[in-house]
């Protein structure tokens, strides 16, 4: 449950609204907006909530406006920031309107590889390039990355066109080395999505984070891992949809692109969607990408590569440097002729309580 502050409210009836919280035993947590137009405080309550807390707030001459956020989250809830949260990664900005496209190889391979994939990926407009020194893989003979010298090569091509760099992180001990090697950006992948250890880690870098959804992660596991990260001390996170598994096999993965629109209801994070891994060839990438821009996604994760046939992983799926340029150009074309998609702001107490009220009116089943 979140209470929206009545912006007259005295500090000090604010700071006591808080302790008579705290002294009911739940752990509160402020969020302070300032700046603008609109300083806007939020107090919210996580954990097990008591009915007595509910009550304090909801009688709370101080609070204008309550929220009940429909999981388990709240730094992450929509309710919990004004507007939707920007990341800045290098020049540009992720959820600010002009889609973010993060495109590279699945793997740094060499030196002239990433090099030459860093000249297409700043040609064909992107803004930021992508590459994994460490790699999962499924099968443990398969290439399994260049490791630290994979980031160093990563973030020099980055430099050498001005872009910057976002790689993989799999261990908690690597996040010293991922800072250190300049990296701006970790990606959680899909496997680690629920590996708490590695997001408590991750988490105090200041490193914005790009979360993929989990292989079968559904959105409330999703979004408890992004708090995790926010809870820890990580307020730039990145939802990225990258296809879940289901009983189709046609594809690697389904490409949940309805997941876009009900996240841009339930959080402030930015939505990424990366159709790469979703449909695992490269002839669906493009148009899965104009789905994934028209839903309302903030930008594209590509997979590229200028030999697709002697990538060391992910070949299939890697958009030749002209489909990539085509698919960013067609990103770019979309979000502008598109109108902005249409958000509700969060709902306040009455509607959202009466649509999470037990079903009391239907059938019961027999048990
Ligand atoms: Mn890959």
């Amino acid at each position: 449950m979140i209470g929206l502050f009545d912006r007259y409210a005295p500090l000090g009836a604010r700071e006591a609204l808080v302790r008579e919280l705290e002294n009911c035993g739940v752990d509160v947590v402020v969020g302070r907006e300032c700046g603008g137009t609109s300083d806007r405080e939020v107090v919210a309550l996580v954990g097990s909530v008591s009915d007595e807390a509910r009550s304090l707030l909801a009688r709370s001459p101080h609070v204008a406006r309550l929220y009940r956020v429909s999981g388990p989250w709240v730094r992450t809830a929509r309710a919990f920031r004004s507007t939707r949260t920007v990341v800045r990664i290098g020049d540009a900005s992720i959820g600010a309107g002009e889609p973010f496209v993060i495109a590279g190889p699945c793997s740094v391979e060499s030196p002239g590889q990433i090099e030459e994939c860093a000249r297409i990926v700043v040609d064909a407009g992107a803004q930021a390039l992508r590459g994994g020194a460490h790699k999962p893989r499924t099968h443990p003979y398969a290439f399994q990355g260049l490791g630290r010298e994979g980031l160093r090569l990563l973030k020099r091509a980055g430099d050498s066109v001005g872009l910057p760099v976002v790689s993989e992180i799999m261990d908690a001990s690597h996040a010293r080395s991922f800072v250190h090697e300049g990296i701006d950006c970790l990606q959680i992948g899909a496997r680690n999505m629920q590996n708490f250890t590695l997001l408590k880690a991750v988490a105090p870098t200041g490193l914005p984070v790009l979360l993929k959804r989990g292989i079968s992660g559904t959105v409330e596991e999703w979004l408890c891992a992004a708090e995790y990260l926010a809870a820890h001390g990580c307020e730039r996170v990145i939802l990225c949809e990258r296809g879940i598994r289901t009983y189709e096999t046609a594809l690697r993965n389904t490409l949940d692109l309805a997941v876009v629109p009900l996240l841009r209801r339930l959080t402030h994070l930015p939505v990424l969607v990366d159709p790469s891994h979703a449909v695992g060839r490269r002839d669906l990438v493009g148009p899965a990408s104009r789905g994934a821009i028209a839903v309302g996604a903030d930008g594209l994760v590509l997979e590229m590569h200028p030999r697709p046939e002697e990538a060391r992983s992910d070949g299939p799926q890697a958009l030749l440097p002209s489909e990539l340029a085509a698919c960013v150009a067609e990103a770019n074309l979309l979000a502008r002729v598109l109108p902005e998609l249409e958000v509700p702001a969060p709902e306040g107490e009455a509607g959202l309580a009466a649509r999470s009220m037990p079903r009391t009116d239907g059938p019961v089943l027999a048990g």
